[in-house]
């Protein structure tokens, strides 16, 4: 049992082999230049700052030999799992689907849906492409961890307050124990970022923990 005491708004401790790392949608769509994040009028430097801690807890963890679950927000090519209120909603300069410099915008396959190389994949980790915002609607995540038997998530990636927090919510509903990795999840928005950990952690924890990288590595050599 590892047992983070510095975590928020009390002590998070967890079995690591019935915990699941979980990086969310760090695709290039979000962090690069030409994307989806920036198509919405975001400026995506921002979400490079969080790349190397990301790095860090994803080798740590593999080396603890964690279960290491990544999620990318895509659509099939035909867009057969776009709801129109998704492609329809606002003015961005270009939609999902449509074709920009990282080829179609949020489609399955396409060089923008790719994890950003510094932290991709490893043979044996499960992949996720979710049409949601969440990673549990139309997926199969929640098979996936029922047959590995994990019941705690660490939650890391982009953006806090959109496809984190949903996650976290769709997770913290279906009875599992969430922690989220502080200086590896960022906002377009610096106050989003600040009120999302705030309210997960508010009522006590009425959706999950908080701790930064260094205390779960801490926590682990203690
Ligand atoms: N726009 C925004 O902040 N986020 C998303 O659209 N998707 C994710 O958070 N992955």
């Amino acid at each position: 049992m590892v047992r983070i005491d510095a975590a928020l708004p009390f002590a998070f401790g967890f079995d690591p082999a019935a915990t699941a790392l979980v990086v969310i949608d760090m695709q290039r769509d979000f962090i690069e230049p030409s994307g989806f994040g920036e198509t919405l009028g975001n400026d995506v430097s921002l979400l490079q700052a969080i790349v190397p801690t990301t790095a860090a807890m994803l080798a740590f963890c593999r080396a603890k030999g964690m279960t290491v679950i990544h999620t990318r927000e895509c659509h099939r090519p035909d867009l057969s799992d776009l709801p129109s209120s998704k492609r329809d909603r606002g003015t961005p300069r270009l939609r999902i689907g449509d074709h920009g410099p990282m080829g179609r915008i949020l489609v399955a396959g396409e060089e923008g849906a790719e994890i950003i190389p510094e932290l991709a994949p490893i043979t044996g980790e499960l992949v996720i492409d979710k049409p949601g915002k969440g990673a549990f609607y139309a997926t199969s995540l929640a098979e996936y961890l029922a047959e590995n038997r994990i019941s705690k998530l660490i939650l890391a990636g982009v953006t806090t307050e959109v496809c984190v927090q949903t996650t976290m919510r769709e997770a913290n509903d279906r009875g599992y124990d969430c922690l989220l990795i502080e200086d590896a999840t960022e906002s377009y928005f610096p106050e989003f970022k600040r009120v999302t950990l705030e309210m997960i952690r508010a009522q006590g924890g009425i959706v999950g923990w908080t701790a930064r990288f260094a205390q779960l590595e801490r926590a682990w050599h203690d």
